[in-house]
């Protein structure tokens, strides 16, 4: 992953998103460029997945279900209900076509960004991470303590980002998806 990737990548993506989704996924990359920093990972790699993390957000939330029958993508039933949960599937999906991202574990921190999953790989963890505390946040509960955690325990705020979001679901009454849960049995269940 070269500068010159990112900036093209920077530039379809500011042609494609609203502004403030723009903004968004520019924050992601600089603070998954500091977790990466932090924990020894590809800086350029975490940027890039900074980035795109969110590609499928150019499309509107009522061509999710139609784009992934299209593109011979499965959702289960949750999914199907609640059809932005599959923004991270069609991201990985876009991410290859549009943005010419070939590598898996980049892949996969989009298509995991949002419900995590058990044992997750460095680079999902720091997309997921970063996606949370990225400096434009502001609604979650207590995020300075878990900004604050994520430069001094990686896994430590993913459990207490898994622990919020699930109250928060609960508290909604969202349907969750079996991974979110899954993802949560395993980090906040049992302990890793
Ligand atoms: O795309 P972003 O807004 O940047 O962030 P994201 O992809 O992490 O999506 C966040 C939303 O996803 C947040 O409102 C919580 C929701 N979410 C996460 N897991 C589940 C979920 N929503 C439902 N219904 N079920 C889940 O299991
Ligand atoms: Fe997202
Ligand atoms: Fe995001």
């Amino acid at each position: 992953m070269r500068d010159n990737d990112l900036d093209s990548i920077k530039k379809k993506l500011s042609k494609k998103l609203k502004k403030d989704r723009y903004n968004h996924v520019v924050a992601v990359s600089y603070i998954a460029a500091a977790l990466a920093m932090r924990y020894g990972y590809n800086i350029k790699k975490a940027e890039a997945a900074g980035l795109v993390h969110d590609c499928a957000k150019a499309y509107k939330t009522k061509k999710f279900i139609p784009m992934a029958e299209k593109f011979g993508i499965e959702y289960n039933e949750i999914e199907r209900r609640n059809p932005q949960l599959l923004h991270a599937k069609l991201g990985a999906y876009f991410a290859k076509k549009d943005f010419e991202i070939t590598d898996p574990e980049i892949l996969d921190s989009i298509i995991y960004h949002t419900t995590g999953r058990p044992n997750m790989t460095l680079l999902d963890k720091i997309v997921f991470v970063a996606d949370y505390i990225e400096p434009g946040r502001y609604k979650q509960k207590r995020l300075q303590e878990i900004r604050e955690m994520a430069f001094n325990d990686l896994d430590e705020s993913i459990r207490m980002i898994l622990s919020d979001t699930l109250e928060h679901l609960q508290s909604k009454k969202y349907a969750i998806n079996p991974i979110t849960e899954e993802t949560y049995n395993f980090y906040v269940g049992e302990k890793h």
